[in-house]
């Protein structure tokens, strides 16, 4: 019956272009060739996991096109995709204005924080602007990493040579960038030196290898991966050894995140019925939930500190970036616009979270202060943007 319901609130309902990583929205991408690829993608994963969530078994067939899958993008470019706007809610369990599904205190709290929803005043002082972002812009015809200072000036592409890549993730030190590309038919995790240079190749399987997220002491590499018949949590050393699969669940589960201490790792899944936020230990035990709403809740970041999760949720009828303590206490939203927002960054120091936007048009990265407050505008660009991960140094 839950899946159902979350058929009929179903992404797909959104605007229609796919995505890309951290947040597929990102990638999405307008009618070009990447789209071409990415939509094939996307059906091959939708159909597995509509073929695995039938049969309840780790159904491994990818042959079997499936009408219609969650936009999660999670899927292969892994992000959740856009979200739609206020039309898709038809279902009474959909509204927002429901009941939480789970009667406990975080349900409370999350009911809560669905009736005070923030409304960023744009009072606040301007941001300091220190620090450097890393994001994907399509602005060449292809897709490739770039880095621009936090304020939005000089940026830069890193490298030349003619491989995508997507997803970019910088280590604890600064020193490389983990990314994703599609050398041959399906995504692998790349690793490079931050000027650009030296990029090895960490996975080498067949599925799709995607979103690394550096482990705070950077020996450790935790990312998501269709190869054993749907997307699940995986994690490897740092030079691609030692591959573990940490989730085993016929339902996707995406997008991992290191706790800043190293000792959790936070996701997001469908297990529970639809897309919510999750946290569990290193080793892939204690998985707990922490949102509730009967909308999807994806896209989690840790805060430096540690003491938050940002994500993205629709749960108020359009896709919007809130907060919570990490223990999914005070769920609180920190953006209020119709249009799509999504992918939160939290910078090295906490004090902002940068974001894909479509708010003004394109598709671009924007930057707020950790509170909502002074959303501006980063790459101006008509070609879309995104991805971005804020640099350690
Ligand atoms: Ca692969
Ligand atoms: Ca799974
Ligand atoms: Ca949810
Ligand atoms: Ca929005």
């Amino acid at each position: 019956m839950l899946e159902d319901q979350n058929n009929s609130e179903r992404p797909e309902d959104q605007e229609s272009q796919v995505v890309h990583h951290r947040a597929e929205q990102q990638r999405r991408l307008p009618a070009n060739l990447v789209l071409m690829i990415v939509g094939f993608l996307v059906v091959g994963v939708a159909a597995v996991a509509v073929i695995v969530s039938g049969t309840l078994d780790d159904g491994d067939s990818s042959t079997i096109t499936p009408p219609d899958e969650p936009p999660i993008a999670a899927s292969v470019p892994p992000r959740p995709s856009n979200a739609p706007s206020s039309i898709d809610s038809p279902n009474p369990a959909d509204q927002t204005t429901a009941v939480p599904d789970i009667t406990t205190k975080s349900a409370q709290l999350s009911a809560q924080a669905q009736i005070q929803p923030t409304s960023p005043a744009n009072e606040q002082p301007p941001m300091i602007t220190s620090g450097r972002i890393a994001f994907v812009s399509e602005r060449n015809g292809d897709y490739k990493i770039h880095v621009m200072n936090a304020d939005g000036s000089e940026q830069t592409r890193l490298d030349d040579s003619s491989a995508d890549e997507y997803v970019p993730e910088w280590s604890p030190d600064g020193s490389k960038i983990a990314y994703v590309s599609n050398p041959e038919d399906d995504f692998e995790i790349f690793v490079m030196s931050a000027d650009g240079s030296q990029h090895t190749r960490l996975t080498n399987v067949s599925g799709n290898d995607f979103a690394p997220a550096w482990s705070p002491d950077g020996t450790r590499i935790a990312f998501q991966s269709d190869r054993d018949g749907n997307i699940e949590i995986y994690t490897m050393n740092a030079d691609g050894s030692q591959q573990t699969r940490l989730t085993d669940d016929s339902e996707i589960d995406s997008i991992p995140v290191w706790s800043p201490d190293g000792s959790r790792i936070a996701f997001f899944s469908k297990r529970g019925g639809n897309y919510d936020i999750y946290v569990m230990n290193t080793d892939g035990s204690q998985p707990t939930r922490l949102t509730l709403s009967s909308k999807w809740d994806v896209e989690p970041d840790w805060s430096p500190d540690g003491s938050k999760i940002a994500f993205r949720s629709n749960r108020d009828g359009n896709s919007e970036i809130y907060v919570m303590n990490s223990d999914g206490s005070q769920q609180t939203r920190l953006t209020n616009d119709p249009h799509e927002d999504s992918v939160p960054v939290w910078s090295a120091d906490g004090s902002r979270i940068a974001f894909e936007s479509n708010r003004d048009g394109g598709h671009d990265i924007y930057v707020m202060n950790a509170d909502g407050t002074s959303q501006t505008r980063l790459t101006t660009e008509r070609t879309p943007d995104h991805d971005p991960a804020w640099a350690p140094n």
